[in-house]
């Protein structure tokens, strides 16, 4: 895994320092901002709380972490040269290969001179005054600018353990969202594992071969699917290449941005049992997230989504030896994909694994962590290692931990203390020229994330390019716009199965977060289209005004 070049070697900028744009976080997101804005020649800088760029892929360096979108699909498409030039070694590209990938970017565009690694941005405030941003790092710089660009990621803030005892064990401690650089050793070790989620199964997954014994603590079993990963087929990649203005333009005015999962008309609910079973046999043989777009109304009408609920179960239970496993490792209180669904490499397979034991929570809940493993309410299970795959406070969870203030010294946080408000998942009111990317009320989490950073990012510099054209020195979301909105993404998540779910896309995951629907639903080309409307309809919905101080 290549340390990142230059981490931390970023010009540290003096105590206090002024630039045109502060960007927050140094992952895809705030990587290709800063690309944009030098683009434009305007003064940018990144604050990044890590010690190198990557966001995502520098933090979660668990074992088995891998993306769960085809690579060539789940790549910046802002520069023809860098995909020619790029080789993606496999069809779900692992950890240290999109690491790999940041950092030859980061190289590539020369971006390490304008980040500050190690530095993370504590408060942000907006000046009314000024029309500025005052934005406070962790080592006292004060740093001031007019734009100030969110690239906080969607699944940065990982939750700390709120189980009884936690921090009591004795034993080696970690955490899928930090994992130790230098990696952990941890063969022939008695190892317990907290979470069944995306991270909790790859881990799950790849460490069970080598670990002495498993033990899974599994509350809500997760729906998950083959991924079917293998070497990258040279013709995938040429085909690619060869067409990738068409696929890149299918990408951006498709539902979720991803082109493999090929969304096929109808109604599961219309077609005979023989042709339901050929489709979803197909998609389960293709592998990835193609299982769950099988049919129209799998994601909006119970009855259909049941068909493919008892498809999975059965494909489980075919797994899964010991039947009385199986069944626990089945779910069967939600639809299918109303929680993220997991793409793996073997996971229902690991449980014929004699060293692997499935412990259900719901029969015998978690009393306490011990100083020597973990006790439920049967008994104890003594561990060497504990590891928590616990998730994320999704969507709101980086920037709440940043005292972010707008007009009137009014905190982000208080605004959005009944659930996050927005205008298109871009901007707040009350919150004049701080941009959102991918931020809750856009498509984001539900669609490729590459591709949905790649929209915002542009949308933003665009609006800016525009905004200097004018002398317009200030933009703002209407409170009004803001309203409609949401209310808009709330209907649109309502026609769907997405509420019938304790799910982290409904901050569900986390106690006491309010319970609405963040990400919007209506799909990613449709947003798109609506974002250009916007912004050709000279930003409707946004104030833009001039300010005395320039
Ligand atoms: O987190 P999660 P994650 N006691 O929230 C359990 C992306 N991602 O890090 O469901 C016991 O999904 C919790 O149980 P429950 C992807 O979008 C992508 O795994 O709340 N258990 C759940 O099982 C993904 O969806 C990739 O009942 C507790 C688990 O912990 C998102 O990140 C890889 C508990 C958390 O699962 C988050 O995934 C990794 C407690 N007190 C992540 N608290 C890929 O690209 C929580 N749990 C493949």
């Amino acid at each position: 895994m290549p340390e990142a070049k230059g981490a931390g070697a970023g010009e540290k900028p003096a105590k206090t320092a002024t630039y045109d744009i502060v960007i927050v976080g140094a992952g895809f997101a705030g990587m290709y901002m800063l690309h944009k804005m030098r683009g434009m020649g305007l003064s940018a800088h990144v604050y990044e709380a890590g010690s190198g760029v990557g966001g995502t892929w520098f933090w979660n360096r668990y074992p088995g972490a891998r993306v769960d979108v085809e690579s060539q699909e789940y790549s910046y498409s802002f520069s023809p040269e860098l995909e020619e030039d790029w080789h993606w070694s496999e069809r779900y590209a692992a950890q240290p290969e999109l690491l790999k990938y940041a950092n030859h970017v980061a190289d590539r565009f020369d971006l390490r001179r304008d980040i500050s690694f190690n530095t993370r941005i504590t408060a942000a405030s907006y000046d009314d005054h000024t029309g500025l941003w005052r934005i406070i790092t962790d080592h006292g710089e004060t740093i001031t600018a007019r734009f100030c660009v969110m690239a906080t990621g969607c699944l940065s803030a990982a939750k700390t353990p709120d189980i009884p005892g936690a921090g009591s064990f004795t034993g080696l401690t970690l955490s899928t969202a930090t994992w130790p650089t230098e990696g952990v050793d941890l063969s022939g070790k008695r190892v317990g594992i907290i979470g069944t989620g995306s991270s909790g199964i790859q881990t799950i997954t790849t460490i069970a071969p080598d670990v002495g014994e498993l033990y899974v603590f599994q509350r809500t079993p997760n729906f998950s699917v083959p991924a079917h990963n293998h070497p990258l087929d040279p013709a995938v990649r040429e085909d690619w290449l060869a067409n990738r203005e068409t696929y890149r333009q299918q990408q951006r005015t498709s539902g979720v941005g991803i082109l493999a999962v090929s969304p096929r008309e109808g109604s599961a609910l219309e077609v005979s049992p023989e042709e339901r079973e050929r489709e979803f046999e197909a998609r389960w043989a293709k592998g990835g997230f193609c299982l769950g777009a099988a049919f129209q109304d799998v994601g909006t009408d119970r009855a259909a989504n049941d068909l493919l609920v008892d498809f999975v179960a059965n494909k489980i239970r075919g797994i899964v030896k010991d039947p009385d496993t199986a069944e626990k490792l089945i779910p069967a209180t939600y639809p299918y994909g109303a929680k993220r669904v997991v793409v793996d490499t073997g996971y229902f397979e690991v449980y014929n694994q004699d060293n692997v034991h499935l412990i259900d929570l719901n029969e015998t809940p978690i009393e306490t962590i011990t100083p020597t493993g973990i006790r439920t309410r049967e008994g104890d299970y003594e561990l060497d290692v504990l590891i928590y795959a616990i998730g994320f406070d999704a969507m709101t969870g980086a920037l709440d931990r940043i005292d972010i203030r707008g007009r009137d010294g009014q905190r982000l946080s208080e605004k959005w203390n009944a659930g996050p408000v927005t205008y298109l998942g871009l901007m707040v009111a009350g919150f004049p020229n701080m941009f959102l990317v991918t931020g809750p009320g856009s498509p984001s989490v539900l669609s490729n994330m590459l591709m949905s950073i790649e929209q915002h990012v542009e949308w933003i510099s665009d609006c800016l390019r525009d905004l200097g054209e004018r002398q317009v020195t200030t933009i703002e979301a209407t409170p009004e716009a803001e309203a409609e909105w949401v209310a808009h993404v709330n209907e649109v998540a309502a026609g769907t199965l997405y509420l019938q779910a304790n799910s982290w896309y409904l901050g569900a995951n986390v106690p006491g977060k309010p319970r609405v629907f963040m990400p919007y639903v209506g799909g990613a080309g449709t947003y798109r289209e609506k974002c250009d409307a916007v912004a050709a309809n000279d930003y409707e919905g946004f104030r833009l005004s001039r300010s005395e101080t320039r």
